[in-house]
């Protein structure tokens, strides 16, 4: 089967690093070109590929037949909508857009081309270990999950970082992957802000009765962090240590933590990517990815709990009609 040509939008982190994916360590497609006002930047991410400033360009190209969008937050839907315009499928980091509004347009669009061109890149459902914990609770052998706790801890919150998004930028990875691994919907949120402000603690109830908590800090200072275990009826389901290795000296053992989630999901970025293009492909698009509408129920909810963040009241949550 013939390479698919993929168009990385944005050169920052993200940006470079699924460039670098795309160009390396996918098979079966090939880094068409990078886009980003920086120049320089795009250079720097291209692998020695072809580089342009505007994204527009970058979608148009015939030489780009897939769209990998990884751009500051609030481009993302107008380069998704283009995206689904020209007919090309895309993979977007998330958020999928910042509002609910703009997510509802970019479902609209996609029911209105009449295929699925969409992933959100909720990266973490491409995790083994996530995945390993969905097989085992899908399985149902130690009973249904009562409690489901997760741990989101990171080194520094960077100088722009606002108080929202501790849950539009970090949280939104939990709202997306806890639906995803319990397979149900939630019903109501309660935010209790530590009295430092960081780090805050989330408690979801869902509509299949289990309860979801969320500690999201992010200055925790040692290490970038991630952790998730289920209670279930008859016994917990628990991520091993994230750290790659350990050390043992002097009579204890270390084990070393990440700084940042690249190397802490690098597996679950490379196979999401995988995954993709292996549904470009094949023509059917892989069945665990996040949809258009998983993305605007990440985004929808998120603006929920914003809000609950600020009257520290249970409020239950809604999702828009689904669009059929
Ligand atoms: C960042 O934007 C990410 O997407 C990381 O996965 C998350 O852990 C981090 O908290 C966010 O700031």
């Amino acid at each position: 089967m013939r390479s698919i040509g993929v168009g990385v939008i944005g050169a920052g982190v993200m940006g470079a690093e699924h460039a670098r994916l795309i160009a390396c360590e996918v098979s079966g497609a090939h880094l068409a070109a990078v886009a980003d006002a920086d120049l320089a930047r795009a250079e720097a991410a291209a692998q020695g590929g072809r580089t342009m400033a505007d994204p527009e360009a970058l979608i148009a190209d015939p030489a780009v037949e897939a769209v990998l969008v990884a751009s500051p937050d609030a481009t993302h839907q107008r380069l998704v909508l283009a995206a689904i315009a020209a007919g090309k499928p895309v993979l977007c980091e998330k958020p999928l857009a910042v509002s609910t509004d703009e997510c509802l347009e970019i479902v609209a669009a996609e029911a209105r081309a009449g295929r699925r061109l969409v992933q959100t890149g909720f990266n973490r459902r491409f995790d083994p270990a996530y995945r390993e914990m969905k097989a085992i609770m899908d399985d149902e052998a130690l009973g249904g999950v009562r409690i489901l706790h997760c741990q989101h801890r990171n080194v520094a919150a960077p100088a722009w970082f606002t108080g929202a998004m501790a849950v539009t930028n970090s949280l939104v990875h939990e709202i997306d992957i806890c639906r995803w691994l319990l397979s149900t919907e939630y019903s109501a949120v309660t935010v209790i802000p530590s009295p430092a402000g960081d780090p805050v603690l989330f408690v979801f109830e869902t509509e299949a009765g289990s309860l979801v908590s969320v500690e999201v800090f992010m200055n925790a200072a040692y290490g970038y962090h991630v952790h998730a275990e289920a209670v279930c009826v008859k016994g917990t389901i628990a991520m091993a240590h994230p750290a790659p290795i350990r050390i043992r000296r002097d009579g204890a053992q270390e084990g070393r933590f990440p700084e940042n989630w690249i190397p802490r999901f690098r597996d679950a970025y490379r196979i999401q990517n995988q995954a993709w293009v292996d549904g470009i492909r094949a023509g059917t698009p892989p069945a665990d990815g996040s949809t258009a509408w998983d993305g605007l129920v990440a985004t929808c909810l998120a603006d929920q709990v914003v809000a609950a963040m600020a009257t520290r009241q249970r409020i239950p949550l809604t999702l828009p009609p689904r669009p059929c």
